[in-house]
């Protein structure tokens, strides 16, 4: 069998979850804006530019949905949230784009919530969880950019971010996707959500 993941393919952009067609299963991602969600998908599926990466907050603006092996198992990366930069009407508009994928997507099996390993959890962060909580969807907490925690600040760093998000470390996941630390983990954790009937 091939590697988990390695035949992505960019599928379509949408500026609204209306322009989705029905899907068998699909994953994902989101978080503050800067996060790395394209950086993390572009490792999880093998390839270096399939999500686009940038400097600049607020890159990603469209739901962007990625196929894995079959059409109909998706890996969506969404835009982030929380810039500073930009007018307050289109910031609200993402936020309600984000939203509204969430809440109308029956075949979504886990919404990974990216969060900054080196800075912590912020309130949108939190606010973030509470809102997939209240829609009864799964998500799964992905600290992402772990290289950049010090390696003697490490253990305290994990015991403290999961404690501010009432969560477990084990539950969650400590990846960098510049490195690669944690990749291997979570990508067999996609591939066999994005695989089962
Ligand atoms: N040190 C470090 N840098 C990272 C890591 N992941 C991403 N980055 C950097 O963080 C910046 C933002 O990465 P993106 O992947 O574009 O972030 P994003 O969450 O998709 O951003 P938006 O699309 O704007 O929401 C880039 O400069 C990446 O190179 C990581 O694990 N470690
Ligand atoms: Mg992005």
């Amino acid at each position: 069998m091939a590697h988990p993941l390695s035949n992505a393919r960019f599928l379509l952009s949408a500026s609204d979850v209306r322009q989705l067609g029905p899907c068998h299963a699909e994953v994902a991602f989101v978080g503050r804006s800067n996060v790395g969600k394209s950086s993390l998908l572009n490792a999880l599926v093998h390839q270096k530019a399939l999500a686009r990466v940038s400097r600049t907050p607020g890159r990603t603006r469209l739901i962007n949905v990625f196929a894995v092996e079959d059409e109909d198992r998706w890996i969506v990366d969404l835009p982030g949230y929380g810039h500073a930069s930009g007018p307050k009407r289109e910031r609200d508009e993402w936020q309600g784009m984000i939203e509204r994928y969430l809440a109308k997507r029956p075949s979504l099996r886990m919404v990974f919530v990216l969060i900054d390993a080196e800075v912590g959890p912020t309130p949108l962060d939190a606010q973030m969880l509470e809102w997939l909580v209240a829609h009864r969807l799964s998500a799964v907490v992905v600290a992402n950019k772990f290289d950049k925690v010090k390696p003697s600040r490490r253990e305290t760093q994990v015991r403290d971010i999961a404690a501010a998000l009432g969560r477990r470390p084990e539950a969650m996941a400590w990846v960098s996707a510049a490195k690669g630390t944690g990749v291997p983990e979570l990508r067999s954790v996609v591939a066999s959500l994005l695989s089962s009937d």
